[in-house]
C-alpha cells in the first residue's frame, strides 16, 4: 500500500515512518510512504507558500498553486485517482471502521495543512476526504496523518506479525481489551488472576471476554452502547453484562 503525504515538514513524517511496526513493514516493502515537501513547489524567490487572507483577519493562508503542482506530481502517470485526504478539524472523526476501510485502498494521498488555513479552492478541486482526529485544535495535520498512517497500515495483511494479530485489538469488536499480565506472578503485592495460570482456555476465554465488558462498561459506556445496539452482543455477552451491572457503579440500567 502506498501513502503520499504533501507537507511543510516531510522529516516529521520521515522519521515516523522509520520506526517500530511500520518501520519494518516499510523495510519489508508491504507499504510505501513518499513524502513531499509542498515548499518545492513553490515559485516564489523566496519559496513562500502561503500569502494574506482576502478579505482580512489575522494569519496566513496556503496558496492553492504550489499544493495543486505537488498533487500534479504525485498524479504523473497514475490511471486511477487515489482518495484524497485533507487533514482537518473540520472533517469526519477518524475511527476504526474508517481506518478498516482505507486500508481496502492501494494508495492513499495526505494533504497536510498548516497556518491559519489552505485556500478553499484547492480543497474543492482535490480532496475527496476531510477527516479530523478528535475534537481539539492542532497546529498542523502531520500528527494527524502519521496517526491515520499507523492505524491504517497496521490493518494491511503483512504488517503485524502474526502474534500481534489486529483481530483482537481493541474497537474491532467495538469493545476495549482485557487487561494484560506477564511475568513476575506477584508484583508489589499484586497477583496476576488465578484464571489465567489454570491453563483452562475455556475459563480464562470466558474472563477476558467478561474483563473486556467490565472494562468497556466503566471506561467508555458509550461504545457498548453502539455494540448492543448494533448486535454486536451474544446471549452469553447479555449475560455477563447483567451480572456486571451490579458490580460497576452507576452502570445500572
Ligand atoms: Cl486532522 N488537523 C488539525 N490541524 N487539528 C486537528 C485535526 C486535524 N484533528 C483534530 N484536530
Amino acid at each position: 500500500m502506498i501513502f503520499d503525504v504533501m507537507t511543510l515538514f516531510p522529516e516529521m513524517i520521515d522519521y515516523c515512518m522509520h520506526e517500530s511496526v511500520i518501520g519494518r513493514a516499510v523495510k519489508k516493502g508491504i507499504i510505501t510512504v513518499n513524502c513531499f515537501n509542498i515548499r518545492d513547489y513553490s515559485t516564489d524567490r523566496h519559496r513562500h507558500v502561503d500569502d494574506y487572507p482576502y478579505g482580512g483577519g489575522a494569519g496566513m493562508v496556503m496558496q492553492p498553486g504550489p499544493i495543486y503542482d505537488c498533487y500534479a506530481d504525485i498524479m504523473a502517470g497514475k490511471e486511477t485517482k487515489p482518495r484524497v485526504v485533507y487533514l482537518t478539524p473540520q472533517g469526519r472523526i477518524f475511527d476504526q471502521p474508517l481506518a478498516n476501510e482505507l486500508a481496502r485502498e492501494e494508495e492513499i494521498i495526505f494533504l497536510c495543512g498548516h497556518y491559519e488555513g489552505v485556500d478553499e479552492r484547492i480543497l474543492e478541486e482535490i480532496v475527496t476526504d476531510n477527516v479530523s482526529i478528535g475534537d481539539y485544535v492542532l497546529t498542523g495535520g502531520e500528527m494527524p496523518a502519521m496517526i491515520m498512517i499507523d492505524a491504517i497500515a497496521r490493518q494491511v495483511e503483512g504488517v503485524l506479525g502474526s502474534s500481534e494479530s489486529a483481530a483482537n485489538d481493541s474497537f474491532q469488536d467495538g469493545l476495549l481489551e482485557y487487561p494484560q499480565y506477564t511475568r513476575p506472578e506477584e508484583f508489589h503485592g499484586m497477583r496476576v488472576p488465578d484464571v489465567l495460570l489454570s491453563g483452562h482456555h475455556g475459563n480464562i476465554d470466558l474472563w477476558r471476554r467478561r474483563q473486556s465488558l467490565k472494562r468497556t462498561l466503566e471506561r467508555r459506556p458509550d461504545l457498548l452502547e453502539k455494540v448492543r445496539q448494533s448486535g454486536g452482543l451474544s446471549a452469553e455477552d447479555r449475560e455477563l453484562l447483567a451480572g456486571l451491572q451490579e458490580e460497576v457503579p452507576g452502570s445500572g440500567q
